[in-house]
């Protein structure tokens, strides 16, 4: 049987504002999801993330399933509000939020499992966007970032060893300034670009620090990780072919070519013209090489055309229904999503000939239709879902052993069901299912399948 190596590393990936609750405990501040969520209309049931899977408190029993699991890794990440409470360079911190996440890599540790640690998972600190404009806001901005990238490698890179700057870039800019559903709900033309730019920014000189003053000492990766789907064209046509180039140029050229190549891609810089910022020399001489790893976020794939009008995709037609009419994969809760795994092993070998870095898959995962509206037993069991990540897992080790492309470990999304922003509730992404009442957590048949899937994949 095929495996891959005694070092790949597997687990689950998770998000603070998706997980803790308890925004209000122990010296958090106030982050922009939590304005963005009282906002009439923007959560689909009207939710928030006050309590969610209620982890602040809950830990160990989430450390208890991760053992149940038989993982060797867990990917989750910091929430900067709880560490600086305002956000700041010049605002105090806050002992007991350090302390918590201390308390948690210790006890990961002590069963064995390796801490991944994101950095920024979109809770900006409501403190900086109120004060200057959080992302927009260059010169303040990416100071504020380092130094709260400082004081996490200070208090916690004596023993987390694997460090992500931010999680998905396309989201934060796309999705908070353009098509304003994720916090702090802009609807622009020019601002996406700039917090594009800012996060980027942000990011080499976050990554720079720590290769200057703590990499030497403390001996950890670094990288970002960015989201990203394959496009299929939805015909031979150049038009259609052209587009599906272009469409994954909006969504990760822009940020993966600067970061491994140092310029952004002829096809954006054709589109946004003088709307997208430009780089300085010295600016740009960070910000190439910036990255240890690919970091891949991924869960479907698309079937592309020429046209529409919407800027975040490239203009591009995203869809799922082939010529034919058949369609990619088994459908998802939510509409952006289906199952599809040959398209993941081309997304793989496309990364690694591009930007010849070792790739670690921190994000893959499915949702299951309607699963919030069925018994708590046939949400247990959850088939589409193995399919899923049997076809996923299967499409990832075939890139590894028959294509010979470095993924070196592989996060499933998510631990558990959990806060799906504008989706609220309703839409679960877990191998575990949470019930939100009693807060009792009961895996999956998923759960129990990558269980086994890695326990027999991966060389003892
Ligand atoms: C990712 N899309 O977000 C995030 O990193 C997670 O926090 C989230 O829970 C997970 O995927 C599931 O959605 C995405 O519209 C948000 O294509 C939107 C999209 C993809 C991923």
């Amino acid at each position: 049987m095929a495996q891959f190596p005694s070092d790949f590393q597997w687990g689950f990936a998770t998000a603070s504002y998706q997980i803790e609750g308890s925004v209000d405990i122990g010296g958090r501040g106030p982050s922009i999801w939590d304005t963005f969520c009282k906002i009439p209309g923007k959560i689909s049931d009207g939710s928030s993330g006050d309590v969610a899977t209620d982890s602040y408190r809950l830990y160990k029993e989430d450390i208890e399933l991760l053992k149940f699991y038989g993982v060797k890794a867990y990917r989750f990440s910091l929430s900067w509000s709880r560490i600086i409470p305002i956000g700041g360079r010049n605002d105090p911190t806050n002992p007991e939020g350090i302390t918590f996440y201390s308390t948690l890599i210790d006890e990961l540790l002590k069963n064995n499992i390796t801490p991944y640690v994101t950095l920024y998972h979109w809770d900006l600190p409501q403190g900086l966007h109120d004060r200057y404009g959080g992302w927009l806001n260059k010169e303040e901005i990416v100071k504020d970032y380092v130094n709260y990238a400082k004081i996490c490698y200070t208090a916690f890179g004596d023993r987390v060893k694997n460090w992500i700057t931010f999680n998905e870039p396309w989201c934060i800019s796309c999705l908070g300034y353009q098509k304003g559903v994720f916090a702090p709900g802009h609807k622009s033309g020019t601002e996406p670009w700039i917090v594009a730019h800012n996060v980027i920014l942000s990011h080499a000189y976050a990554v720079k620090l720590y290769r200057e003053e703590f990499k030497a000492v403390q001996g950890g990766q670094i990288g970002i990780t960015l989201d990203c789907h394959w496009q299929l064209p939805y015909d031979e046509s150049p038009e259609n072919i052209e587009a599906a180039r272009r469409g994954i140029d909006f969504k990760l050229g822009r940020f993966a070519d600067p970061i491994y190549k140092g310029y952004y891609p002829d096809r954006v810089k054709a589109v946004i013209g003088d709307r997208l910022p430009q780089f300085t020399a010295e600016e740009i001489a960070v910000v190439k090489g910036s990255s240890d790893f690919f970091g891949l976020n991924t869960y479907t794939s698309q079937i592309v055309q020429d046209g529409g009008d919407d800027e975040t995709t490239g203009f591009v037609k995203i869809g799922f229904t082939r010529p034919d009419g058949s369609q990619l994969g088994t459908q998802a809760h939510v509409s952006w999503l289906q199952t599809y795994p040959p398209g993941f092993r081309s997304l793989l070998n496309y990364l690694w000939e591009t930007y010849q870095k070792p790739i670690y898959v921190t994000e893959n995962g499915f949702t299951v239709k309607d699963e919030s509206k069925i018994s708590l037993d046939n949400a247990l069991h959850d088939a589409p879902r193995v399919e899923y990540f049997n076809g996923y897992a299967e499409a990832m080790l075939q890139a590894v052993t028959e294509d010979g492309v470095p993924v070196k470990g592989y996060f499933a999304w998510s631990l558990l069901d959990n806060f799906e922003w504008a989706d609220g509730y309703e839409t679960r992404f877990g191998v575990t299912y949470v019930d939100y009442a009693t807060q009792k957590r009961s895996p999956k048949l998923s759960g129990m399948f990558l269980k086994q899937w890695f326990a027999d994949h991966v060389k003892a």
